[in-house]
């Protein structure tokens, strides 16, 4: 990749602007970049789109390998592109560090919809930290609505961390369940409910129908026992077939009355905003982290301090203050 040739910010905002997807393409991959000069484009390009994003809904679906993520992705896609939408997919997975199979799985479990011209799939790559990956797939997510996306969804493997980033990036947070798993009411956490906006149970399809019902009538029973969210909406239980597509034109119909909710009692900007704040928090912390990581002396004294600290001769936390002080020792000219 090093060798490609990379045009002006302008010859990227202008074809993003004017959907162009290979520029579209490109601009992710120098938002995905770790070279110093394509980190600089891409913030241009970034910068130069920002007036003209915001305007999709941003979805995330979560849920556990194999709950049909991506099969429900290819009939929910199927159904919010024919009612006229623009549908872009991000695929994140940053619990794996080779990827490169499950994006290969997903680009042929997505074929009809990686075919259509109305929608977008783009798998984002695993990054080393949890920090580098959510603030690409915000980025890629901003090009794609100025591209003229205005559905975007964004999936993720559930585990823990990477459910948060995106949490923190979508409007709309939903959970894909399994009825059976013999977790029906242990599941329902109070940090699982307090982060999705819908528990969807897959797979209500053939002999699964009748379980999947009782389900969601037990864990409709189960979320009345939790209070509306600031926001003001109860988390809604629903059951679907990505299969068939049994259920979703009703998912798709909640999301959009949340929307209408959200955006009526104020909720929608003053969560988004919010967002905004904690992406820049988000960063900094990201960036004095790798800053200080990534320095040659901090490597270096950071082998034996830790030698040390393992054994117990040193105190950890007086190296770390030790070892942050020497950092910033070492940058007195930089900031
Ligand atoms: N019966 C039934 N099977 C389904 C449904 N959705 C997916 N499957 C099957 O379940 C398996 C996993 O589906 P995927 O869509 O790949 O699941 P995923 O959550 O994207 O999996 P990962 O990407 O590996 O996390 C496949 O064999 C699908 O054919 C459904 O609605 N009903
Ligand atoms: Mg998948």
């Amino acid at each position: 990749m090093g060798k490609r040739s990379r045009f002006t910010p302008d010859v990227y905002i202008q074809g993003i602007l004017a959907g162009d997807r290979i520029l579209l393409s490109r601009a992710i991959t120098l938002v995905e970049s770790s070279l110093e000069s394509d980190k600089l484009l891409a913030s241009q390009v970034v910068e130069g789109v920002l007036p003209h994003t915001g305007n999709s809904v941003r979805i995330g679906i979560t849920g556990v390998p194999g709950v049909g993520k991506s099969t429900f992705i290819e009939s929910f896609g199927a159904l919010v592109v024919d009612q006229g939408y623009h549908l872009a997919v991000l695929a994140i997975d940053p619990s794996s560090q080779q990827t490169k199979g499950s994006i290969l799985g997903d680009k042929t479990r997505m074929e009809t919809l990686a075919r259509d011209n109305r929608a977008y799939i783009r798998p984002s790559p695993a990054g080393s930290t949890l920090g580098g990956v959510s603030a690409k797939t915000r980025e890629a997510m901003l090009l794609c609505e100025a591209a003229g996306f205005d559905v975007i969804i964004i999936e993720t493997v559930g585990v823990g961390q990477s459910e948060i980033a995106v949490k923190g990036m979508v409007d709309f947070f939903l959970l894909l369940m399994l009825a059976g798993a013999g977790d029906e009411l242990q599941g329902i956490k109070k940090g699982i409910v307090e982060m999705c906006d819908a528990l969807v149970i897959n797979k209500a399809d053939g002999e699964r129908a009748e379980v999947a019902k009782r389900a969601k009538r037990e864990y409709a029973n189960a979320l009345h026992l939790f209070p509306a969210k600031e926001n003001n909406w109860f988390p809604q239980v629903k059951v679907c077939s990505g299969l068939t597509a049994d259920g979703l034109p009703e998912i798709w119909e909640m999301i959009q009355e949340y929307q209408t909710q959200v955006k009526e009692n104020g909720y929608f900007n003053s969560n988004r905003s919010s967002q905004r704040v904690n992406w820049m928090h988000e960063h900094i912390r990201f960036l004095l982290e790798t800053s200080f990581y990534n320095n040659p002396s901090i490597q270096e004294s950071m082998k034996t301090i830790e030698e040390g600290v393992r054994g117990g001769a040193f105190s950890s936390i007086a190296k770390a203050k030790q070892l942050v002080e020497m950092f910033y020792g070492l940058n007195k000219d930089k900031f």
